[in-house]
């Protein structure tokens, strides 16, 4: 791993063998060892913390400290809403404040701009907010560094909807690796494979971080998995039971609210997905 020191200045670092697995974004305490190496002693305090499940039913630490969860959508190589309530949902859990972002706009022709309009406008009624960028024609980026602005943010979604060229665009010197959709398949290859942190002109940190698999539901139980879907927990107290999984049971409003139209069919239909992801 890489350790910025305060000065700027960054070592390649192993860590204390005792030591838990520090995350990027975590601050730490470390010794120089020799030139441009070092060994991390400890692990500062965290103000957060994602993780993902590992082996055994134990989790990894995947990133620390973060203010900000930007889920990248783009209709290329496609939009998963699955994955995007997936990252909502740790939002909602960890607290940490989310923002979705489409990129690759300037790909849109009249039917996907349909498509994705009635999707945005979906989310957007549930009061997240959406904006729009073209990382390859280097629009809608102001308003993305002002969202970003003093904050530590971590930038999701699946490869290639372009994490790193957005991190390019918003960084003038860096030049990270980005990598063309193999164009058979419209799917990517995972060309980032860690996590960095880079330092924002403006204030703030970004993190890019490898397609899809940096963080899954770890931790997250039944309830909090109704919890992570901001309409069925606006309902949620109107079940007849308090333990309401909105499945089966009698009297639920959730369900209700589903056959009248105030809660989308097709975010209640991905809740019972994901429930049935949690259970395996
Ligand atoms: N047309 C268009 N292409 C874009 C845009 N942003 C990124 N791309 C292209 O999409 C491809 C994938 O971009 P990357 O930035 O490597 O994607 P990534 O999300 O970092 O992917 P992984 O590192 O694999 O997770 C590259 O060919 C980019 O040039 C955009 O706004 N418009
Ligand atoms: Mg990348
Ligand atoms: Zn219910």
């Amino acid at each position: 791993m890489i350790v910025e020191a305060e000065d700027g200045i960054t070592a390649r670092c192993k860590k204390r063998t005792q030591l838990q697995q520090p995350a990027v974004g975590d601050n730490v305490e470390w010794i120089k060892t020799e030139e441009g190496a070092g060994r991390v002693e400890k692990v500062l305090e965290r103000r957060s913390l994602l993780s993902r499940p590992a082996k055994n039913g134990q989790t990894r630490p995947v990133a620390a400290n973060l203010d900000q969860i930007v889920a990248i959508l783009a209709v290329k190589p496609t939009i998963d809403p699955l994955l995007l309530d997936q990252y909502l949902i740790v939002s909602e859990f960890q607290d940490i404040k989310p923002l979705i972002v489409l990129n690759k706009v300037d790909l849109l022709d009249e039917q996907s701009r349909l498509q994705v309009d009635e999707l945005i406008m979906l989310y957007r009624r549930l009061s997240y907010e959406v904006i729009e960028v073209s990382a390859a024609k280097k629009t809608g980026l102001d308003m993305l560094r002002e969202r970003l602005k003093d904050k530590t943010s971590i930038l999701v979604g699946q490869s290639g909807v372009g994490k790193s060229t957005i991190t390019n665009a918003l960084l003038p010197d860096l030049d990270i690796q980005t990598k063309a959709l193999s164009t058979a398949s419209g799917l990517g290859k995972h060309t980032t494979t860690s996590s960095t942190l880079y330092k924002l002109p403006e204030g703030g940190d970004i993190i890019d971080s490898p397609g899809v698999n940096i963080f899954g539901l770890a931790h997250i139980t039944e309830q909090n998995l109704a919890y992570g879907y901001r309409e069925i927990k606006q309902l949620a107290d109107q079940c007849k039971y308090s333990n309401c999984l909105h499945l089966k049971e009698p009297k639920c409003a959730v369900k209700d609210g589903v056959d009248n139209g105030s809660i989308s069919k097709q975010r209640y239909l991905r809740y019972l997905k994901l429930r049935d992801k949690l259970a395996y």
